[in-house]
């Protein structure tokens, strides 16, 4: 008798925890303000200006996604005849 006694009291004062760790949502806050922009791919430095000496890579006098290119790959194993 004692035992459920002592149980249904801990069900209850479970019941309480988990109602206070939950408790109400607040509402919703002001949006934040925007982040800073981003660094182009090419910019290697991160200043946000074009160095032509070091970031043109293709030597085409502009600063753009063209000199974003990374190295060649090596180059693929020859495949086998079909034997016709
Ligand atoms: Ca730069
Ligand atoms: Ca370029």
């Amino acid at each position: 008798m004692e035992r459920n006694r002592v149980m249904a009291r801990m069900l209850v004062l479970g019941a309480a925890v988990s109602l206070a760790l939950v408790g109400c949502a607040g509402p919703q806050g002001e949006q934040g303000d925007p982040g800073a922009a981003g660094v182009a791919c090419w910019d290697l430095d991160g200043n946000g200006a074009c160095d032509v000496a070091s970031e043109d890579i293709n030597s085409d006098g502009q600063c753009d996604v063209q000199d974003c290119q990374g190295a060649d790959g090596a180059n693929g194993s020859n495949g086998t005849n079909a034997g016709n």
